[in-house]
């Protein structure tokens, strides 16, 4: 089990030495818009013409992902995964749109290209409109800024964008997807990783989200049956519905070994109504949790998901980041060193 500085949205060389400074052995990047003023300045890929014609901007070519894995092991750290791509390279996917059979084109291909750069691990999701959050505010522990959900807001809202659709829709459109996918990630050696819908409630805004539990990922693993599909186990997002179901969740497919990557977040409450927490609060157990993974044989890694904001943090929250990547260190080397959790 590896611990990894994750969901890099941007890069600087700052950024990959404070990863390694705090003792992350790799890092995640979250759906990188390469074509963007900082990826152009982190990549310096004014140099890109010289690879070829540029790819269509719904896909990644294999040269700027090999530029990418090579800056991020140059600060010898490992480039364990891409958190999902854009929202709007899979939309029409999502929703059995017009131009669906384009996208999953253009998604195979980025697959292909990830497997040519050695990047093992794509996450990815089934939510056309995203997370929604009702609030950030000041409500955390020290006026700590953080996140929380309220269904009964939640619910109010239709922006009328999206077509509505239902459970049955969306998993064929979810079948249709995988079945066309899968072989070409086992191909090419690269992991598809399902992110839970997070919240996860069965509608918002007229669609529905069906990866919301349990049961919805024991059907999807056993639709899409390969070690190259598995999950992107966020405890956050489980616990949205309760501390025993995400144990539950857990404990099943990490014995399975279908668990790719864990987010390591906690929060207070649970649905109809939660906030985000610090990782040493909320009612997610850190070391029971990591304890499962251990004795799992669990062999992926573990990052920390989105953290309270804390005063004078960055956008991507260096601060608070290194509170929870050092609470995760605490657990596992203690864990490690006593695995039985008796005295010493
Ligand atoms: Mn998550």
């Amino acid at each position: 089990m590896r611990i990894v500085a994750g969901q890099f949205r941007e890069l600087t060389q700052g950024d990959l030495a404070f990863a390694r400074q705090i003792g992350c052995a790799g890092i995640t990047v979250n759906k990188p818009d390469f074509d963007s003023p900082a990826w152009v300045d982190f990549l310096l890929t004014q140099f890109r013409a010289a690879a070829g014609p540029r790819p269509p901007r719904r896909r990644w070519s294999a040269m700027e992902l090999i530029q990418l894995r090579s800056a991020v092991e140059a600060h010898g750290l490992a480039l364990e995964c891409i958190e999902g791509v854009p929202a709007n390279w899979l939309d029409k996917a999502m929703l059995g749109l017009p131009g669906a059979e384009e996208q999953i084109a253009d998604f195979q291909a980025t697959i292909r290209a990830m497997g040519q750069a050695g990047i093992k691990v794509l996450g990815y999701n089934w939510i056309p409109d995203g997370v929604w959050r009702t609030a950030k505010a000041a409500h955390g522990r020290g006026g700590a800024l953080v996140t929380g959900y309220d269904d009964a807001l939640g619910q109010r809202v239709a922006t009328g964008t999206l077509p509505a659709r239902d459970d049955a829709r969306m998993w064929a459109n979810w079948e249709r997807f995988i079945t066309a996918v899968l072989p070409v990630a086992e191909e090419a050696g690269v992991k598809l990783s399902l992110h839970p819908d997070d919240p996860p409630v069965p509608v918002l805004d007229g669609v529905a989200r069906i990866f919301r539990s349990e049961d919805a990922f024991a059907r999807a693993m056993g639709f899409a049956d390969s070690p190259m599909h598995g999950i992107a186990f966020c405890t956050g997002t489980f616990a949205e519905i309760g501390a025993d179901p995400m144990m539950r969740a857990l404990r099943r497919f990490a014995r399975a070994g279908r668990i790719h990557y864990l987010h390591l977040r906690s929060v207070h409450g649970t649905l109809p109504r939660f906030a985000e927490a610090f990782i040493d609060e909320g009612h997610v157990d850190s070391v029971a949790v990591l304890r499962e993974l251990l004795d799992a044989g669990f062999d992926g890694f573990v990052i920390d998901d989105h953290v309270p904001h804390l005063t004078d943090d960055t956008v991507w929250g260096h601060r608070g980041r290194a509170h929870a990547t050092g609470h995760i260190a605490g657990i596992l080397r203690a864990l490690r060193s006593n695995p039985t959790g008796g005295p010493a």
